[in-house]
């Protein structure tokens, strides 16, 4: 057997590359890890994988995030210790899945943070290769895996740092999230040895799927409140895109309890001859958001027409508009998407 067969994570980054990110963290004391303004899963699991590993070597550790932790999260132990507040106290910054300016707007805004990012070490640790374009220079750590946790885990390994159960806990929610429970197609041989690896360390998938579906779980006038989202659903462009409207009405009736898009999206998705799924939420200040979710990737493209933005297969926008106008643009935006990507796939 050669050696390589052994191998249990992905081809390393660069040696250099976990060498100066291991300097970094072994030259700080107080660390303040960042997630960007959209947390997920993964970001949220390696932020928390992050503070056990560094917690242990005897770290102080901050968790960021500019935006709350959204409510579908909360089954990950841990999500109360992120905060708003920036640590300006700390000698180290890393951030965790994203390096991307637009989604750390946020924290730039707040006082100070800026000027702070710009001055002090700033370590990214992401599994995009897209290049940042953040305005504050760093060093990065990233290779393409299927999730961030992945990338934390191969540092951990190359500078022997140990894992306890309740870091490789995070590590596997990290990696079953944006792998969709390893059934995505970035879940490759590396992101199974990765779950293993997380497994052996003391992660225990079926502990945490009971606690996400026991947080999943909803009142009866919300499921009622779904068969009525349900009938709303309406098709055009041949049935390619499926459209469901919130009012202003609904969101105050029912978001405390669920987001009422996260209700029907996801179903909407897995009705014959459909690509496209919008669910539109409109605001008493003639604000309306979108919320896209495809099965092309031109969810971005779809966001892009209105200034919004996201990724391939996810993706959100907002405008003010009537809902009337919107849907006209957005039915519009849809058709040319399509178009653009039928050319694409005929080129
Ligand atoms: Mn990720």
């Amino acid at each position: 057997m050669t050696k390589e067969t052994h191998q249990t994570t992905a081809p390393a980054p660069l040696v250099s590359e976990l060498q100066h990110a291991r300097e970094m963290i072994d030259a700080a004391q107080s660390i303040v890890i960042i997630q960007a303004e959209n947390p997920d899963g993964d970001s949220l699991g390696s932020a928390l994988l992050l503070e056990h590993i560094l917690g242990d070597l005897g770290k102080d550790v901050s968790l960021h995030c500019p935006v709350e932790i959204p409510k579908y999260l909360r089954y990950i132990r841990g999500w109360d210790r992120v905060e708003a507040d920036f640590n300006v106290q700390a000698d180290l910054a890393i951030i965790v899945d994203t390096s991307a300016q637009v989604l750390l707007s946020k924290t730039l805004d707040q006082l100070g943070v800026a000027h702070w990012l710009q001055t002090r070490p700033v370590l990214v640790i992401d599994h995009h290769l897209e290049v940042g374009d953040l305005p504050f220079s760093t060093t990065m750590l990233h290779q393409e895996a299927a999730a961030t946790s992945m990338v934390v885990l191969q540092l951990a390994e190359y500078a022997g740092w140990k894992l306890s159960a309740e870091a490789a806990e995070n590590g596997l929610i990290a990696l079953m999230s944006d792998s969709l429970g390893l059934s995505t197609p970035s879940a490759d041989a590396a992101a199974f040895a990765a779950a293993t690896r997380f497994v052996e360390l003391g992660a225990n998938n079926a502990a945490i799927e009971e606690r996400r579906r026991e947080f999943m779980k909803k009142a009866p006038e919300i499921l009622a409140y779904k068969g009525e989202l349900l009938q709303r659903i309406e098709y055009y462009l041949d049935g390619k895109l499926a459209v469901v409207h919130v009012p202003w009405e609904d969101i105050r009736a029912y978001s405390d309890q669920y987001n009422p898009s996260a209700l029907v999206i996801d179903e909407m998705r897995l009705v014959d001859g459909v690509e496209v799924c919008v669910a539109i939420k409109t605001y008493p200040d003639q604000k309306l958001t979108g919320k896209v979710k495809t099965n092309l990737p031109i969810a971005h493209d779809i966001a892009g027409a209105f200034g919004g933005g996201g990724h391939a297969y996810v993706a959100g926008f907002r405008i003010y508009e009537s809902y009337e106008t919107g849907l006209r643009e957005l039915v519009a935006a849809t058709d040319a998407a399509l178009q653009r990507a039928c050319t694409t796939a005929a080129a």
